[in-house]
């Protein structure tokens, strides 16, 4: 049976020809970011995308239908963010039948975008284990809130393009879980785990790869040993936009606080604080998270234009 994925007709046409395709999540326009920022993300992403030869498609569920490439007049309303849900992997089928608007999280745009044969995919950072405010008395006891990105990735062979986890993180239990579920991570250019909105984290990466061919013949020799795991690529934010971790690290530790203080839990929990480390930023965060965006999905169409390519690395010797 074919999944009930509707495929934007220039995205059929580019898949069909062997084009090189970049999906691209929305909740990062409809949660992530505020407006304008969040046009401006789209822009540049898409544009980033085009400029490499490769053709952006955002994915979301548009009244009820998903979809992969987004096309404008629905984007509108996933700019306005109104009445547009933050939809995780197992709410896709529930916003599909209640016929609503669902911009797409990580972990369900890569089942989308897989559903679409597409098999590169950029974001700003994945989701992980978040950190509980490290003075609150319960900081012991708390239930942990683990983003469903996670274990989609463990699932849904795809290059997945970031900046490394969001700040507001636990960035060594989220590589701790990365392992476990057996989801490489890349440093393109680093040898160390960026921090989404810092260059560094201190967190060193096992493997480093500088060529997008390697990329490229990677995510193609782990499709053929039957791996199910996205392969994750991390490269740092732009140096001119990257924050230094001291700044970083305040804001969050105050994101968290008042996190706890205002009782945010679930799906709500990850853009509340992203929008409060802008606060505490000045806006500073935000000129970061556009900036790594882009770069992101260039990264991503590079890939892409390299894994429809003849496999010349690695290929056995007769
Ligand atoms: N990266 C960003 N901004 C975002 C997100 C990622 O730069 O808003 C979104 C992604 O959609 C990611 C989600 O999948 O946050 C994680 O949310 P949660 O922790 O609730 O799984
Ligand atoms: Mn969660």
């Amino acid at each position: 049976m074919t999944p009930p994925v509707r495929v934007s007709p220039n995205v059929v046409a580019a898949l069909r020809d062997g084009r090189a395709v970049v999906a691209l999540e929305s909740s990062v326009f409809a949660q992530g970011l505020p407006q304008p920022e969040n046009r401006e993300a789209a822009r540049r992403m898409v544009a980033a995308v085009h400029a490499r030869g490769a053709v952006p498609a955002i994915t979301g569920v548009v009244r009820g239908v998903p979809t992969v490439g987004i096309e404008d007049e629905d984007l509108e309303r996933f700019l306005a963010r109104d009445g547009v849900r933050k939809i995780s992997a197992r709410e896709l089928a529930l916003v599909a039948v209640t016929r609503g608007d669902g911009a797409t999280t990580v972990a369900a745009s890569l089942v989308l975008a897989h559903a679409a044969g597409i098999a590169v995919f950029a974001t700003g950072g994945i989701g992980g284990v978040h950190r509980v405010a490290p003075d609150l008395p319960e900081a012991e006891s708390a239930v942990r809130d683990e983003s469903a990105d996670l274990d989609e990735l463990s699932r849904t062979p795809m290059v997945v393009v970031c900046a490394g986890a969001k700040t507001i993180l636990d960035l060594p239990a989220t590589m701790e879980r990365l392992e476990s579920l057996g989801i490489a991570v890349v440093g393109y250019h680093t040898n160390e785990l960026p921090g989404f909105l810092t260059r560094g984290t201190g967190i060193s990466l096992a493997w480093r790869l500088d060529s997008v061919a390697e990329i490229a013949a990677a995510w193609r020799m782990q499709g053929s040993l039957g791996r199910t795991q996205s392969i994750v690529v991390v490269q740092p934010p732009p140096v001119e936009r990257a924050l230094p971790r001291e700044m970083v690290d305040a804001a969050v530790n105050r994101a968290l606080e008042a996190a706890a203080r205002a009782n945010v839990h679930g799906a709500a929990l990850t853009p509340w604080l992203l929008s409060k480390v802008e606060q505490e930023t000045g806006g500073a965060s935000l000129a970061a998270n556009v900036a790594l965006l882009e770069s992101n999905a260039a990264l991503a169409a590079e890939i892409a234009m390299e894994v429809g390519k003849p496999v010349e690395i690695g290929r056995a010797r007769a």
